[in-house]
């Protein structure tokens, strides 16, 4: 499969004839690998009488054996798939059966991408990036407070130097451009938190996925290449994200989030601003003052700070703000 997607992937028309003689197998054999591709993938394959076959969009596919050597390098084990559940899901089951940590998975795509509280992460092949690290922890030595709110900063400035200047975090874990959401960080735990525990860092960046691309997303996003207008090499970004991560990490595991807190508040969105918290059924409306030592959101609220944390809140700018 990746075989043919690889002669593809530049978006230009490739006779039957052409893909059939750099595969050693027939046309119609070719055809078959193009309708398994389609039905498999989710790819669209246009077909042009006289001209042969192209993808409806170019194609960055990822670089194994680049993001294997740099892993390495890092002293992470990387692994690439094609297609996944969830590569956060396959972190968790992979240290469960006892996998070297730390462990770095990447897919070409995700069948169930997940976000926070049972959320989808829409995850087309080949479009984006799905990206996570699993972490083994050992008797709490490494904080996991502000840990989510650490790698958001991180993920922003590797987003950055990819092109992306104005860029910007909204509290908890959204990354935003214009109002419209570019990345999303998704922290999962098994084990002790406590103790010995296992954490994997899920991130998904929108890379190449276009508007008008079919896909579902019941709030605005965008994407590197909308920005750009060029379509980005999403193996250079995934290389870019693992410095910047490694750096935050680093620092997160010396100092702790305290460390970063000043930062993450110079790159949040809403500082200042009129929102309204929700959990659940309940709203609590007050102006956002910052984030305290633990990443918990500070907010004045009737005249008071209060403190708020915990995977299920969700941040709404109030419509008068
Ligand atoms: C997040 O959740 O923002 C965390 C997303 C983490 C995804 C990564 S991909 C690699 C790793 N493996 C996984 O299975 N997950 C992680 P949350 O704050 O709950 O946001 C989810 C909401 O974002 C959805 O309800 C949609 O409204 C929106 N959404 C879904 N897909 C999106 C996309 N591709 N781009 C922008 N917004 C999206």
């Amino acid at each position: 499969m990746r075989e043919v997607l690889q002669l593809l992937r530049d978006g230009e028309f490739h006779s039957g004839e052409a893909l059939g003689a750099a595969l050693g197998v027939s046309r119609a054999a070719v055809w078959k690998r193009l309708e398994h591709l389609e039905a498999e993938l989710g790819l669209t394959i246009h077909r042009v009488r006289g001209r042969g076959y192209r993808l409806a969009s170019p194609l960055s596919l990822l670089d194994r054996e680049a993001i294997a050597a740099a892993s390495r390098s890092a002293g992470w084990d990387a692994l690439v798939f094609d297609s996944l559940d969830s590569t956060n899901a396959e972190v968790l089951r992979r240290l469960a059966e006892g996998a070297p940590a730390p462990l770095l998975v990447l897919a070409e795509r995700q069948e169930s991408g997940r976000g926070r509280r049972g959320r989808s992460w829409v995850s087309p092949f080949g479009e984006n990036l799905y990206y996570s690290l699993g972490l083994r922890l050992e008797g709490g030595a490494f904080a996991l407070d502000g840990l989510s709110l650490s790698v958001g900063l991180a993920v922003a400035r590797a987003l950055q130097e990819a092109g992306v200047v104005d860029v910007g975090l909204k509290w908890p874990n959204d990354l935003l451009v214009g109002g419209r959401k570019i990345a999303g960080v998704l922290l999962e735990l098994s084990g002790d938190p406590a103790g010995a525990c296992q954490v994997v860092i899920g991130i998904g960046v929108n890379v190449n996925m276009l508007p008008g691309a079919a896909v579902a997303i019941d709030q605005p996003w965008t994407s590197l290449r909308e920005r750009s207008g060029q379509l980005v090499d999403r193996t250079e970004l995934a290389l870019l994200l693992g410095c910047w991560l490694r750096r935050y990490l680093e620092r997160h595991e010396r100092e702790g989030f305290a460390a970063l807190r000043e930062e993450w508040e110079s790159c949040h969105l809403w500082q200042g601003r009129e929102v309204s918290l929700l959990a659940g059924a309940q709203r609590i409306d007050g102006i956002v003052l910052g984030v305290d030592r633990q990443g918990a959101l500070r907010m004045d609220v009737a005249g008071q700070e209060r403190q708020f944390s915990g995977g299920e809140l969700s941040l709404r700018l109030r419509d008068d703000s």
